[in-house]
């Protein structure tokens, strides 16, 4: 393969949230050569394109520093108050400001500047995520002839829902710079479709293109998997004691795990309101069970995630007080991260994985749930219809989030599961787990960027 020079919002070699990503893309690096470019995270007074370059782990990152107004504007703004919750089917959070879409461009703008010279001229590109829309058509305007790629790692909106937008149809007319376009599901990508088809008269071929004026793009389904590795993890010394401990402290209950960063898209609150149904209409089994729900906060300088954490909080104390008794408490909610191999622990010390977000583009903790889990005693997956990984995982049981009776019914239908039939849905899921990890992913995006024909620059409009 040719070297391959990533661009995403952060750069990340080493585990942290991004795990199985990281980890993936990192050994792409290592195998092919490349640099990993992005954000440095840091703040700086004036922009001046200056490149910080490392090497770690045998993988180049190229970071910058953005300033304060960037930030404000490209990255609590449009990234995290547009882009967001809009394409979480978000429209009541979504804020529509024309600084903020100024701030985004100018970013990509900048960011565009700033890789151009690293760019040689067999170099794969590959751009992720929602940060970086146009940053494909700012590079073509710059000349530049490679594949470029694009992966969007979160939903792609209903079209009406889209079209709220104001910036929409330059948005998706710039997306058609790149060479293939991937989402995690045939929804998103039908989505995508839907939009460019009825809002800007695309036409879609029989091959899985989208032709737009001068331009074609290829489009896949491309579903994210984990770090295969992360099976091993449960096996490891700190995994056992998370284990042993979380199970003590349990003293014979089942425990539910549920293990989402705080954003209202993970429909936490969704969450605790089917499992008091469940506490409600079950009084013999209600002092069984303990919901263990660790959720460490994000992008705590957005308004909406203040809201969401603080309205957590006094939802979880509510029915605490309501249900606890003298030896049991229903709901111990944790507002810290753990590190990857004690969640692992944790995963399979729990009966349950209790994964039910309002919309997702993947979901991971789904995957690492199931990768976690004691072969001879398997826990049972609950994952909510609207993650995109219910697409592949469809032994789970899966559930509509918002209805508090289905998610009361769901849990009921877990402890009681013999373990029969907890290892047979188990196996079908860990195998696809197994089977379609992160390396396997990553070789389907980057094989169909191989096998595209590059089209002329001179086609692309920024
Ligand atoms: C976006 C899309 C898509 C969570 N708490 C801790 C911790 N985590 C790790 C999990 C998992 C990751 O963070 C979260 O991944 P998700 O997939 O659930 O969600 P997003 O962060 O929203 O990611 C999503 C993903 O991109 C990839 O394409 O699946 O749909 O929204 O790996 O384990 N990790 C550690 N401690 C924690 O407490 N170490």
């Amino acid at each position: 393969m040719s070297r391959l020079i990533v661009i995403s919002n952060r750069v990340s070699t080493g585990g942290g949230a991004q795990g199985g990503l990281a980890v993936a893309l990192s050994a792409a690096l290592r195998a092919n050569g490349g640099i990993w470019f992005g954000w440095s995270g840091e703040r700086t007074e004036q922009f001046t394109g200056h490149i910080n370059f490392q090497r770690l782990d045998g993988v180049t990152t190229a970071t910058v520093d953005l300033e304060d107004q960037d930030i404000d504007e490209y990255y609590n703004g449009y990234a995290n108050r547009t882009l967001w919750p809009l394409f979480h089917y978000r429209i009541d959070l979504a804020e529509y400001e024309r600084s903020f879409a100024g701030g985004y461009q100018r970013v990509n703008e900048r960011f565009a500047d700033t890789v151009r010279p690293l760019i040689e001229n067999d170099d794969l590109i590959w751009v992720q995520d929602y940060h970086m829309f146009p940053l494909g058509a700012e590079l073509r305007s710059r000349g530049v002839a490679n594949r470029i790629g694009f992966f969007l790692h979160i939903p792609w909106p209903p079209r009406r829902l889209l079209a709220t937008l104001p910036e929409a149809p330059a948005l998706v007319r710039s997306l058609l710079a790149y060479d293939v376009i991937g989402f995690h599901t045939q929804e998103w990508l039908q989505s995508f479709c839907d939009y460019a088809r009825e809002e800007l008269g695309g036409i879609v071929g029989d091959d899985g293109t989208l032709t737009l004026g001068d331009r074609k793009v290829q489009l896949i389904a491309c579903p994210i998997g984990i770090d295969a590795d992360f099976m091993k993890l449960a096996e490891t010394k700190a995994a056992r004691e998370a284990f042993n401990r979380v199970r003590d402290s349990a003293v014979g209950r089942a425990l539910i795990v549920g293990v989402d960063r705080l954003d209202y898209s993970k429909g936490l609150e969704e969450r605790f309101l089917g499992y008091e149904r469940f506490l409600i209409e079950n009084p013999d089994e209600r002092e069984e069970v303990v919901l263990l729900q660790i959720a460490p906060p994000s992008r705590g300088s957005v308004e909406s995630y203040q809201r969401i954490r603080s309205s957590l909080e006094s939802l979880a104390g509510r029915i605490n007080g309501a249900h606890a008794a003298l030896d049991w408490v229903p709901i111990r909610y944790v507002n810290h991260g753990y590190p990857r191999d004690v969640l692992a622990g944790v995963y399979r010390a729990s009966r349950i994985g209790l994964v039910t977000p309002l919309r997702d583009g993947m979901n991971l903790v789904a995957k690492e749930y199931v990768a976690a889990q004691d072969p001879e005693d398997p826990g049972v997956l609950i994952l909510s219809r609207f993650a995109g990984a219910a697409e592949q995982m469809g032994e789970a049981l899966l559930v509509n989030p918002y209805s508090a009776e289905e998610l009361s019914d769901a849990i009921r239908q877990a402890l009681a599961m013999p373990l029969a039939e907890r290892k047979r849905r188990w196996e079908t899921l860990a195998r696809g787990v197994r089977e379609q990890d992160v390396m396997w992913w990553l070789r389907r995006f980057t094989d169909a960027l191989m096998e595209v024909t590059p089209q002329p620059v001179a086609n692309c409009r920024a």
